[in-house]
């Protein structure tokens, strides 16, 4: 079947041997510019409210503060998103994300409570901002850190702004997600590296896309060539794992992970 046939979100078996391949997928036009303006809305009344409640973490995972363009404190980086406000919910539920589970094998699952569940993240390059890039890494170190096997795992972005790969943004180093773990340990020093790479690629972004990427891929966010409101880009992650249900709703954390995390920014 066309991949299109399932308004563009089916998994043709040429989207499967390239996302094998790559370690990555990119879609174009997952949600329309309407929703993408709905789930704004919903990250605002959420970053109010923990601005309000002052929550410095959520199941063990830092909140990120940093100050806009315009002095105002806003949340950098939420963990969970999903389970504290019911849009994020609702649109985690929708079922075009359903073929894409199929990437990985087993009963897979989006993992609105495991690993750090919703993440969004804000970057906007201005004094005061406390997110402006990240250094390379891969997703899965985490798995290696709780002293687990790096278990099956995508990382789903849903794209919330438009992204000019000329002034920054996502890098990914196409098929590293095929590598022995001393590739995956030691390719390059987590987080504190933002050299760019002769072999990365970068995305043109539209608000609303959304790109797929292997756990054990090597990848980075590169810091806006651009000043305040022309910087500013807001993606959202959440986890398509298999395997036994984590839960980090109970209060475990990993307070190590997050530590050497920060030593990058
Ligand atoms: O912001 C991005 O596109 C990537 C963020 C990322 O790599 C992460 O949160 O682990
Ligand atoms: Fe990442």
């Amino acid at each position: 079947m066309d991949a299109s046939a399932i308004h563009g979100t089916g998994i043709s078996p040429a989207d499967r041997a390239d996302f094998e391949r790559n370690g990555f997928l990119h879609r174009k036009g997952f949600f329309d510019r309407r929703q993408v303006d709905v789930l704004l809305t919903a990250i605002r009344e959420l970053e109010d409210r923990w601005i309000r409640d002052e929550v410095k973490e959520v199941n063990g995972t830092p909140i990120k503060y940093g100050r806009d363009v315009d002095g105002r404190v806003i949340i950098q980086r939420f963990a969970f998103a999903s389970l504290h406000h019911p849009v994020l919910a609702e649109m985690l539920r929708d079922p075009r994300f359903e073929p894409f589970l199929q990437l990985i094998s087993g009963d897979a699952r989006l993992g609105v409570d495991e690993k750090d569940g919703l993440v969004v993240n804000h970057y906007v390059n201005v004094d005061g901002s406390s997110f402006t890039r990240m250094g390379w890494h891969t997703d899965s170190l985490r798995d290696v850190f709780l002293g687990q096997r790096i278990r099956p795992m995508i990382n789903l972005g849903i794209h919330l702004d438009d992204q000019d790969p000329a002034n920054g943004g996502l890098r990914l180093l196409p098929g590293t997600h095929r590598q022995h773990l001393g590739g995956m340990l030691f390719r390059k020093r987590y987080f504190v590296d933002h050299r760019p790479d002769p072999g990365e690629v970068g995305f043109a972004i539209q608000a609303g896309d959304i790109t797929l990427h292997d756990g054990r891929i090597w990848h980075r966010v590169e810091q806006s060539r651009l000043i305040g409101e022309a910087s500013r880009r807001r993606v959202m992650y959440i986890p398509i794992i298999s395997g036994k249900h984590q839960s980090r709703a109970d209060g475990a954390f990993t307070p190590l992970y997050h530590r050497f995390q920060r030593l990058g920014q």
